[in-house]
């Protein structure tokens, strides 16, 4: 208790220092607050005429600046987003709307490149000045839906594939993002910045991306609704890989329905990324706002792998996990039990090291400037082991020298072998298997360990919020101090789908949510920034 209260000490100090408001400010006009606006507040605001959507960039750009000096969250701002936003609230005075995004600010994890004035350097130096020949795809979707992109935000460095003693939310470039539920919060990762920036309204939404976890896990710290897409539902073009075959970009935000209407303007065919093309009914894409459904759960068959669960989810959550079950059950879910027939997958870091190997030096080579001269993973770890912005070697380079030391990339037949174990263990011996035999809707895991089966079949997971840890709750930390479980630490619970089930995940999901509300039920985040929406507005 005596850690705790200095904890939270330190915590005031804090605030008093940055002369910030705790979450207790009330705010008295009619005007969304930015924490927990959704699309459609925004929506109706703008075009009510109540604000504009250079006073949203004003507002949120005010909000990061209080902030980012603690929470770390964003990387860089756009410097067109003040131009951008006042381009589209003209076109939007003059009648047009670009898309269900028209004038919404959002930010996207500083991997996912874009042409114009912003970097892209999954945090370290060995890409920072370096240009690509166009917008990514899922940068050009979100501006052909009328999105503003706001800025870059945090990561674990190179999605958390450099290194096995470092810290989730660390970058070289932008330093130590942490949550904003606890003082010094492990942010989760490695979509860290996009997922505390998206829990205390630094954008309306985010993108992050997820090999194995690094959509889901952010979400759950932040309280927030994150969406793993099937691999292949949004393309990867220009975005940092890890591996072409798991690797996918998705949506983070604070409610289901605002995380479906993202989705919505990301996914799609691009011809620049051929697992697009594998995209059912001839690449259309469900309506995911139309498929949030109260009643979803009614019927649905759910199933929970018994002999699956792992150690990676403390009592707390497993208990918030059962409560859950039951709330199902109440609205008329068809619990089934649905053990997976390979009950402990094995466990290779070949797939994820040859992918690397291979995908790395593709997109190094779509660089029309390469100011580091990188291009390969030999170049990136010389580079990053003698500049010392990158902390070598107290944070290392292990997964590189693994990935190296394979000496094959992912055209070998080492690595097809190891992939097609992985397709039985998430396939037919997993999640797929579970889901085929059982005539599953979905499956059920605590957020903190449904990430593996799915990642290695690129299946989809929704993550909703699920609970907290409570107040009384005793701090652990890692390694590098960062608070792993600590009072008010949000957690979520995940629905897991067979590929390109997103339109069913999404409806099941929202239902629980609107059951629930577990969000705005729970407890607010120890840090916020006072400055809002009002404050910029005549
Ligand atoms: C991108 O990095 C370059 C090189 O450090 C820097 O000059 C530039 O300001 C950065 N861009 C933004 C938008 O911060
Ligand atoms: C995409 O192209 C790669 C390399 O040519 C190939 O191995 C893969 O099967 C293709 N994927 C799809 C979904 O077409
Ligand atoms: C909502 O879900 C319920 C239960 O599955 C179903 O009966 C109903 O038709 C759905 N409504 C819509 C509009 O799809
Ligand atoms: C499923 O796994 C659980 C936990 O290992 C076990 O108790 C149960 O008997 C299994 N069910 C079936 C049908 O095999
Ligand atoms: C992958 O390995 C093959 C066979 O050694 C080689 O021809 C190819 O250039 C390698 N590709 C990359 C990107 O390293
Ligand atoms: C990380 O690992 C490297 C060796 O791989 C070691 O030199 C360094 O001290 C470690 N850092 C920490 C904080 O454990
Ligand atoms: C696990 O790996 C071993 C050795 O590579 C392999 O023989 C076995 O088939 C794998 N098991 C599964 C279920 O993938
Ligand atoms: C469980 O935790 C371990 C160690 O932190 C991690 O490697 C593994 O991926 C996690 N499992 C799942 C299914 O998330
Ligand atoms: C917290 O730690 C103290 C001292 O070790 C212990 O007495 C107490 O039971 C713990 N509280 C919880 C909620 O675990
Ligand atoms: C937008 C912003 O605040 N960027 C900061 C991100 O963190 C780095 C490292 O602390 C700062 O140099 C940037 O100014």
């Amino acid at each position: 208790m005596a850690r705790l209260t200095s904890l939270l000490a330190s915590a005031t100090a804090w605030l008093a220092l940055f002369g910030l408001a705790s979450c207790t400010t009330t705010k008295t006009k009619s005007l969304p607050s930015l924490f927990d606006a959704t699309i459609d507040d925004l929506e109706r605001g703008l075009s009510q005429g109540l604000f504009t959507s250079v006073d949203l960039v004003n507002a949120y750009e005010a909000r990061i600046a209080q902030v980012n000096p603690i929470l770390r969250a964003v990387n860089e701002l756009n410097p067109d987003a003040l131009d951008i936003a006042a381009e589209l609230d003209a076109l939007r005075a003059s009648g047009t709307t670009l898309g269900p995004l028209h004038g919404i600010p959002i930010l996207i994890k500083d991997n996912i490149a874009t042409a114009d004035k912003m970097n892209n350097t999954a945090g370290s130096y060995a890409l920072l000045g370096a240009k690509v020949p166009r917008d990514s795809t899922m940068a050009a979707k979100l501006r052909q839906a009328g999105a503003i992109i706001l800025g870059k935000a945090n990561l674990s460095q190179w999605a958390n594939y450099r290194s096995s003693n470092s810290s989730s939310g660390w970058s070289a470039i932008g330093g130590q993002a942490t949550g904003a539920y606890y003082p010094n919060e492990d942010p989760g990762g490695s979509s860290s910045g996009s997922g505390v920036a998206a829990s205390i309204g630094l954008a309306l939404g985010t993108l992050g991306t997820e090999t194995s976890g690094s959509i889901i896990s952010p979400a759950q710290k932040g309280n927030l609704v994150g969406i793993k897409p099937t691999v292949g539902l949004t393309s990867r073009y220009l975005v940092i890989p890890i591996s072409s075959h798991q690797d996918t970009t998705g949506p983070m935000a604070r409610t289901v329905k605002d995380a479906a209407i993202i989705l919505q303007a990301i996914a799609g065919v691009d011809k620049y990324d051929n697992y697009t093309s594998a995209i059912p009914n001839n690449g259309v894409i469900p309506d995911y706002v139309a498929a949030l459904n109260k009643s979803a759960l009614s019927g649905a068959r759910i199933g929970i792998p018994y002999n699956a669960f792992s150690v990676n989810s403390s009592a707390t959550e497993m208990a918030a996990f059962w409560d859950a079950v039951k709330i199902m059950q109440d609205a008329g879910v068809i619990i089934v039990e649905s053990n997976f027939t390979v009950a402990s997958p094995n466990t290779s870091t070949i797939v994820l090291g040859a992918d690397f190997v291979s995908d790395l030096a593709a997109y190094l080579a779509e660089l029309s400037y390469n100011p580091n001269d990188v291009h390969s993973l030999a170049d990136v770890l010389a580079y990053t082991q003698s500049d010392p912005r990158e902390s070598y070697p107290d944070r290392n380079t292990a997964r590189w020298d693994a990935a190296l030391a394979l000496g094959y990339n992912n055209t070998d037949p080492r690595f097809w072998a190891e992939l097609q174990n992985n397709y039985y263990d998430g396939g037919e011996g997993g999640l797929l298997g579970a889901i085929e035999r059982n005539s599953l809707d979905a499956v059920i895991l605590p957020t903190s360990q449904a990430a593996g089966r799915a990642a290695i079949v690129g299946a989809p997971i929704i993550t909703v919020p699920l609970g907290f840890y409570p107040v009384t709750w005793n701090v652990t930390t890692n390694a590098r101090g960062l608070v792993q479980q600590g009072p008010n630490v949000p957690f979520g619970l995940s629905f897991l789908g067979g590929l390109w089930t997103e339109e069913r995940l999404i409806s099941l999901a929202y239902a629980f949510e609107q059951k629930t509300l577990v969000r705005e039920r729970g407890p607010k985040p120890y840090i916020l920034p006072n400055v809002d929406l009002e404050d910029f507005v005549d």
